[in-house]
């Protein structure tokens, strides 16, 4: 079989790392083009990998001939455009997070794929692809701890751009539990509440940061989420899961954790790329693989929507303090 030739669309910070990744380590596929508003961030890619052509356009990335199926690594706000082309074109796509910035665009996406009759969009929501997430699933999965009543979630970034907004917050990184909790309960989230204390000091001017987000779930179970951008010390994502017989926690630190001189700990990760670095590999290796045989391997455009709605529905909760219900379509209606 030959080569999956991907073009990447956006090479700032995760473009960068999947070209990187597609072109030196994922077997059958081959990084052929790149875009990026940056163009000679592009043209610098290119040359360090070899063989990849910088196209100045994301529209004609996505159409050339040349590209059998795309990365979007943009800002969200520029996905709905490219996913629609994408569609237009039949190309496959991986789509980092968020799939659109709401969710009447992201239903659009949805329904707009099924008209074309097969997935071709898998959204990047890369921690079910994570082994500690994978083998806490299984566990769960397992029943061995009875059935799972909470989650209890901990997100944490050293440092981001001032930027970085409140709503962003939401939907940039809070929206991996949104995805993380309807995947370990495989159960929609029906009401959300986000709660923001007095802000660090250390985040941008007016930023609601950290914020305590409550999902509330179909079958009855609850998940609480600290998610705090500006944590200072470093990347930190962890998962308490408590059943009925027993907890299991996922993101302690698999690294040498050391007890010394009164002190006990270890290294923190700098950031998501290195602490997901595993799973983004897993990730793109096995949407390569889905690909080559006509499939998606992972997280669907369903699952883009329902993100984006409960981030919907999160943000208007974060502007008020109050709970508020998730309204999401009928997804036998719309997928029939
Ligand atoms: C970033 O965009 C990611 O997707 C990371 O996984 C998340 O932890 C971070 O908060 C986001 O800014």
């Amino acid at each position: 079989m030959t080569d999956l030739r991907i073009g990447i669309v956006g090479v700032g910070m995760m473009g960068a790392d999947h070209a990187e990744r597609v072109a030196r380590r994922t077997a059958g596929a081959r990084l052929v083009a790149v875009c990026d508003p940056d163009a000679e961030r592009a043209k610098a890619l290119a040359d360090a990998l070899g063989g990849v052509r910088p196209i100045g356009d994301p529209l004609e990335l996505i159409g050339d001939v040349e590209v059998d199926a795309v990365i979007l690594a943009s800002p969200g706000f520029a996905h709905a455009e490219q996913l629609f082309a994408c569609l237009e074109h039949g190309k496959p796509v991986l789509c980092e997070k968020p799939l659109t910035m709401d969710a009447a665009s992201s239903l659009r996406v949805v329904e707009a794929e099924h008209k074309v009759g097969r997935s071709l969009i898998q959204v990047g929501f890369m921690r079910r692809f994570d082994p500690e997430y994978a083998a806490l699933k299984q566990l769960l999965d397992s029943g061995e701890l009875g059935r799972t009543l909470l989650l209890h979630n901990v997100h944490r970034n050293k440092s981001v751009p001032a930027t970085f907004r409140s709503e962003m917050i939401v939907r940039d990184s809070l929206v991996h539990e949104v995805d993380v909790a309807r995947w370990l309960f495989d159960a929609e989230i029906t009401r959300i509440t986000v709660h923001a204390p007095k802000p660090t000091s250390l985040g941008g001017e007016g930023v609601l940061d950290p914020q305590l987000a409550v999902f509330e779930l179909a079958n009855g179970a609850i998940a609480d989420v600290e998610v705090f951008v500006n944590f200072q010390v470093g990347y930190e994502v962890r998962c308490e899961a408590v059943a009925e017989r027993g907890s299991a926690t996922i993101g302690l630190g698999s690294g040498v954790f050391t007890r010394a001189g009164s002190q006990w700990g270890g290294a923190m990760p700098a950031d998501y790329r290195v602490r997901f670095e595993a799973a983004y590999d897993i990730e793109v290796q096995r949407w390569v693989d889905a690909t080559r045989r006509g499939e998606i391997d992972g997280p669907s455009a369903w699952d883009g929507y329902a993100a984006a709605a409960v981030c919907e529905a999160g943000i208007a909760s974060l502007g008020s303090g109050r709970p508020v219900d998730v309204d999401l379509a009928d997804r036998r209606k719309v997928l029939g």
